[in-house]
């Protein structure tokens, strides 16, 4: 199957080498997977993502939640994600102003090097989006940001005006691939996709094939809902690396959101 048939005006819309590089390797293994490797051992974090890379179409982690990081243990992160073509994205939610978020993007982990996604909010204002493009010129890359536009967690203040805000920034500027939108309430989330429109993707955690609220705030929406509202990834952590099985649950993962991408599409 090819990208066009599957992804429709995303593939036509989007044509930086990350978003088609995603939607390559969704194609390629039949997955709208994001693993959210939230390990604390980079052994550990090695094991999960050597096992369970075939069926996924991108690894995100929290780089600062690692205990024992070191820069040579995170260069084989780099090289198991790019064994099977998957972009590694950095979930640090920046926040602070443009020329605080460029020497973030560097520091003691050197993100801007071996990152190609990162997630920031808006608070700040509009700048943040620059810091992070500056220092992926800095060091000679490219990468791509994703705005939290909502987020899954019980009160959070992402919502009215300043989602609106998110948004239309977000889809003036060439820097953000999309948004992180909510997976855990598909109505909210065919709002967004609504007004973000189709040439910006939506990324989606609080999904999880059991539905229902979780520890510390934490909701979960199914994932096939998720992709039906206007999902083109889905972030999934504890669904999979505190599975009993962790590769039988990201194929199940992969199978339901991949369905209901061929269902969305009519491919
Ligand atoms: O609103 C959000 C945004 C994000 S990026 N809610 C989230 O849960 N996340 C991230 O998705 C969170 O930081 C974690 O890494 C992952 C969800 O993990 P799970 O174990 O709940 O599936």
């Amino acid at each position: 199957m090819e990208p066009a048939e599957v992804w429709g005006e995303r593939w036509s819309a989007m044509t930086a080498p990350i978003a088609r590089q995603y939607m390559t390797t969704a194609v390629r293994s039949n997955s709208l997977v994001c693993l959210a490797a939230d390990k604390s051992r980079i052994s550990d974090l090695l094991a999960l993502v050597r096992s369970v890379g075939p069926f996924l179409a991108a690894l995100k982690t929290h780089v600062d939640v690692v205990e024992d990081w070191t820069e040579e243990g995170w260069g084989e992160v780099r090289a198991a994600a790019d064994d099977v073509d998957l972009l590694l994205f950095e979930d640090r939610k920046f926040a602070d102003i443009g020329g605080i978020t460029q020497k973030q993007m560097h520091g003691l982990y050197g993100i801007a090097g071996w990152a190609d996604l990162v997630t920031a909010h808006l608070i700040s204002g509009p700048d943040i989006v620059d810091g992070c493009m500056a220092a992926w010129a800095d060091v000679g890359r490219n990468g791509g940001v994703l705005l939290l536009a909502q987020m899954s967690s019980r009160g959070n203040l992402l919502a009215g005006a300043y989602s609106d805000a998110v948004v239309a920034h977000g889809r003036s500027h060439d820097g953000v691939m999309g948004f992180i939108g909510n997976g855990s309430r598909p109505e909210e989330l065919r709002d967004l996709r609504s007004r973000v429109g189709e040439e910006r993707m939506i990324w989606t955690p609080g999904v999880n094939l059991v539905v229902g609220d979780c520890v510390m705030g934490q909701r979960y929406g199914h994932p096939r809902e998720a992709v039906l509202a206007g999902s083109d990834a889905i972030i999934v952590g504890s669904g999979i690396h505190k599975a009993d099985d962790p590769v039988a649950a990201a194929k199940a993962y992969a199978e339901a959101s991949w369905q209901a991408l061929l269902e969305r599409s009519g491919a």
